[in-house]
């Protein structure tokens, strides 16, 4: 599709804009808006900052008044067509008398979409498709969860330079620097929920706790001391009653088989399995049920290779550390690759310096949750 230079700059401020809501929108999306005069002149923007407040494109329309009569509305996604938490978008946007709307990704929730239909309806020109990779992009935790209802996963893993990330005696603190391990404190807070397998609480005795993220919206509501929930990956309910993934910083769900017996006093979460372990899907799609929308896995590599081979893994953050050991535990464990043909290839996404570490951020070649 050509897009005027026009059209792609203003989306590309509105991408911008709903990435400021990263990490507070839960369960909702993230939305940006920006709002032209009919003269072209930008009067107003918007972002959906948290679950209830509102939608970015009365937050943008509430700053123009008249101003907008006749004049065109960029939004990330679709306008909404419903009554949910806050009332309808496409309404808003014909009672402010815009003319032309532009819109980037439609809408995937079938509760919510018919925006662009209302808006066509009533003679306002709509156009589809603008900057949707970008877009998308910005949106994929929501995007994932709205079009699969299951939770968008991201794997992390730290190593050395040579993929490993415990010696050969099984120490393995810390391989990358004290910038690293921020950041990643920075990205699981953004997530709905961290999950580890039951070798890496056995192992480690992990806190699964994220430094909490401060407020988007006004008291109790948004982000305001939100906090990850924990999920570890049990089949047979060999988490340690005394284990700090089970202390009380935040709430903890535990997964176990639906056939074992346990005196575990925790949330348990009942899945089917198969011989390979617990029924992965099956578990994002209760976490999904559950308003989790970004799942932060966070290992081991056992688990992670599981996830892999039944391609339930979105996107993968590394931290790489110029270090090497030369044997040792591997950061990925079998995932299901036999033979060269087999490869999980990706595509990198981001390549940047984190101290003296490399962060790279990789998806699968081909998603599952993204329209190809
Ligand atoms: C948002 N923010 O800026 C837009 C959304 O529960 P509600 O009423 O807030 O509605 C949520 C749905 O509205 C959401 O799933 C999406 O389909 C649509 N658009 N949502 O939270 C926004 N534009
Ligand atoms: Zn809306």
């Amino acid at each position: 599709m050509e897009i005027p230079a026009q059209d792609a700059a203003h989306m590309a401020r509105a991408v911008e804009l709903a990435g400021r809501g990263h990490g507070t929108t839960s369960p909702n999306p993230v939305v940006g808006c920006v709002v032209l005069d009919a003269g072209g002149q930008v009067v107003g923007e918007g972002f959906h900052a948290y679950a209830g407040g509102p939608h970015a494109e009365v937050v943008a329309l509430a700053q123009v008044g008249e101003r907008a009569r006749g004049g065109t509305a960029y939004v990330t996604l679709e306008p909404c067509d419903h009554t949910g938490r806050t009332g309808p978008c496409s309404q808003a946007l014909l009672a402010a008398g815009v003319a032309r709307v532009v819109i980037a990704v439609p809408d995937p929730n079938p509760k919510a979409a018919g925006g662009a239909a209302r808006l066509r309806a009533h003679g306002v020109s709509v156009t589809s498709g603008v900057l949707a990779a970008e877009a998308e992009r910005v949106n994929e935790e929501w995007l994932t969860y709205a079009r699969l209802e299951r939770s968008h996963v991201t794997w992390k893993f730290a190593a050395t330079l040579d993929g490993r990330s415990a010696a050969e005696d099984g120490t393995s603190q810390w391989i990358t620097s004290p910038e690293a391990r921020a950041d990643v404190h920075r990205l699981r807070a953004a997530a709905d929920a961290i999950v580890a397998g039951i070798g890496t609480v056995l192992a480690d005795d992990p806190h699964l706790t994220a430094r909490p993220t401060p407020p988007a919206g006004p008291a109790g509501a948004g982000a305001g001391g939100r906090k990850p929930l924990r999920v570890v990956v049990d089949a047979r309910a060999r988490t340690p009653q005394g284990a700090r993934v089970l202390d009380d910083s935040a709430p903890t769900l535990v997964a176990i088989a639906e056939d074992t017996d346990t005196e575990l006093k925790a949330d348990l979460l009942r899945l089917p399995s198969d011989g390979r372990g617990l029924d992965l899907e099956a578990l994002l799609k209760e976490l999904a049920a559950r308003d989790v929308v970004s799942v932060f896995l966070e290992g081991g590599p056992t688990l992670a290779g599981e996830f892999l081979r039944r391609g339930l893994v979105d996107r993968v953050v590394a931290y790489v550390a110029p270090a090497l050991l030369g044997s040792g535990r591997a950061a990925l464990g079998a995932a299901g690759v036999g033979t060269i043909g087999e490869i999980h290839r990706l595509t990198f996404d981001e390549i940047s310096l984190i101290g003296p570490d490399v962060r790279l951020i990789a998806r699968p070649a081909t998603q599952p949750g993204r329209e190809q």
